[in-house]
């Protein structure tokens, strides 16, 4: 493809990150997500419960982001992820998890605060765990679901996320699968099982 043949081009751009407050202050879009949004997803659900008593509902992550519009192939989007700390029981808190709706792209990940872990899968029955603190990139490759775990007790993990603009989020089949694996805490270690 020709510069001239590539549909809705776009100009050039430039975008402060935060990387002390890990924030990207000029967002537009705020994805909310609240402990009820994650029913099904943990182990507990009992706890899960527990927490969301009466008119509580707490926040358990966010999504900061300037969309690429439009979001299509060739271009980038980028976002902030930012999830909270704590455990539903014995499991730390976790983003839902992904594939992407174009199966074959992959993503970065640069954590900027906080600390846990990108839970990997495939479809096929593979699975990794990478580690998470400041300064590690994690790269998701093509057709691995990818989850961010905090372990870290008391602060937020905050990572700036890259994927191609076409990408796309397919959350049905995560949720149908699962994980074949979850982060725990037991007697004050970290436990992946
Ligand atoms: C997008 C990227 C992240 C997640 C975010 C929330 O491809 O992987 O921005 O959207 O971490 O997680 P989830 O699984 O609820 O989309
Ligand atoms: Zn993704």
């Amino acid at each position: 493809m020709t510069p001239g043949e590539y549909p809705n081009p776009i100009d050039p751009f430039a975008v402060l990150i935060d990387l002390e407050k890990g924030t990207m202050p000029e967002h537009t879009n705020h994805l909310v997500r609240l402990a009820s949004d994650m029913r099904g997803y943990y182990a507990d659900s009992r706890a899960l419960e527990s927490l969301i008593s009466g008119d509580a509902d707490p926040l358990h992550y966010e999504v900061f982001e300037i969309p690429v519009i439009p979001e299509q192939a060739g271009q980038l989007m980028y976002c902030i992820s930012k999830l909270q700390p704590g455990k539903i029981g014995d499991e730390f808190f976790m983003t839902k998890g992904h594939y992407h709706t174009v199966a074959d792209t992959a993503e970065i990940y640069l954590c900027l605060k906080g600390g846990g872990y990108m839970l990997m899968k495939t479809a096929g029955g593979k699975c990794a765990a990478e580690k998470m603190a400041r300064g590690t990139m994690v790269y998701v490759p093509p057709f691995w679901a990818h989850r961010s775990v905090n372990t870290s007790g008391d602060e937020p993990l905050i990572s700036f996320c890259v994927y191609p603009g076409n990408a796309g989020h397919n959350y049905g089949d995560i949720e149908a699968e699962g994980f074949p694996k979850r982060i725990f805490e037991r007697d004050g270690k970290i436990v992946i099982e």
